[in-house]
């Protein structure tokens, strides 16, 4: 069975939502944070990196969030998954800019927000992320325009990785209502079973 590190509140909430969307059973490994378990030498075999999430899947081991939804969705033959390499670089395409361009403001502001006390917040981190992520949200509404999903009009990986992040960016606070195109296929996309499942999760 497909063992998982990492709580569904964290980046591995995206790994989560892709399980449920497969509906392939697993099992949630415990990894004390608190304890830094996640810095142990028998965790650092599992993610060199010392970060959640990670997965073990039979003698395969993948960490990084996006890599995981990835790898489930092709190795369990998902519709999900790319068909052809134009949608394998299109899945990517809107993955690595996800990750890398919307998610790090975010974070950013979110690290601030709820692990800085206020005394120590460091405020023009937040005031830059409130700035720059309404121009990647304006790349996002472009990139959706006439289609229903990002490729080839079907629900993907690319679709739920970039969804998880509007997600966090949306409970920062950041409006989506003047994007119609984002508001519309979010919607899409928080319908889903798998998805409200997550939410379910998160709030346990
Ligand atoms: N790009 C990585 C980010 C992983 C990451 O930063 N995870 C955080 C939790 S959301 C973590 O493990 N932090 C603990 C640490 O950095 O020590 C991914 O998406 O998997």
């Amino acid at each position: 069975m497909i063992k998982i590190y990492g709580s569904a509140r964290s980046s591995a909430g995206r790994c989560y939502w892709m399980l449920e969307e497969l509906q392939l059973p697993y099992e949630v490994m415990p990894l004390n944070m608190k304890e830094r378990e996640h810095k142990s030498e028998d965790y650092l075999k599992i993610n060199p990196n010392g970060k959640i999430p990670a997965i073990v899947d039979g003698d395969v081991t993948v960490w990084e969030s996006m890599a995981i939804t990835s790898y489930l969705a092709k190795k369990y033959q998902s519709p999900l998954a790319p068909r052809t390499p134009v949608e394998d670089a299109h899945m990517m395409q809107w993955s690595f800019w996800a990750l890398v361009d919307l998610q790090k403001p975010a974070v950013d502001w979110l690290i601030q927000e709820m692990f800085v006390p206020e005394d120590k917040r460091n405020h023009q981190v937040i005031e830059d992320a409130k700035k720059i992520i309404p121009n990647y949200l304006k790349t996002l509404e472009r990139g959706l325009e006439g289609k229903t999903y990002l490729v080839d009009e079907r629900f993907t990986v690319a679709d739920l990785n970039v969804a998880s992040v509007v997600h966090l960016v949306n409970s920062l606070g950041m409006d989506l209502a003047p994007h119609k195109n984002i508001d519309r296929w979010m919607k899409a996309c928080k319908d889903r079973p798998a998805f409200q499942k997550l939410a379910k999760m998160r709030e346990a």
